[in-house]
């Protein structure tokens, strides 16, 4: 289930710190160490996926129930006007952490979040 020098499941075994801001039994929801704005999260399953491709569709489903679960509680308390909900698979795309995530980045009209998407 764990795989050898995957930093998350290192941080979920507890052998790295994090912030946890939410635990299940299936998933860990962290403070990102590099935030793109303040309150950036990450929810993370406990079961190793290294990507979108990889992940069991339960743990794909669930995913998006803690993650809406997360946003409500962060809008709430941070007061935020808006959310990105990013998800990078592979390094082309950005992806650093081969273990599946979501981040959660929470938006104002005076944050500096550089969110580029390809123009048509
Ligand atoms: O995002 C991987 C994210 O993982 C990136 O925003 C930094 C974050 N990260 C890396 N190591 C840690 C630790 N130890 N704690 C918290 N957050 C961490 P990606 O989509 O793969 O680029």
């Amino acid at each position: 289930m764990m795989q050898d020098n995957c930093i998350f499941c290192k941080i979920i075994a507890g052998d790295i710190p994090s912030a946890t801001v939410y635990e299940d039994e299936d998933f860990k929801v962290i403070m990102d160490i590099f935030p793109a704005a303040r309150g950036h999260v990450i929810v993370i399953p406990k079961k190793h996926a290294a990507n979108l491709y990889e992940l069991e569709e339960e743990s794909a489903s669930k995913a998006l129930i803690v993650a809406k679960k997360v946003a409500k509680a962060m809008k709430a308390e941070l007061g935020c006007e808006g959310l990105n909900l990013l998800q990078n698979n592979g390094e082309v795309a950005g992806q650093t952490v081969d273990h599946f995530h979501i981040h959660l980045i929470p938006r104002s009209e005076e944050d500096t979040v550089n969110v580029t998407w390809p123009q048509g």
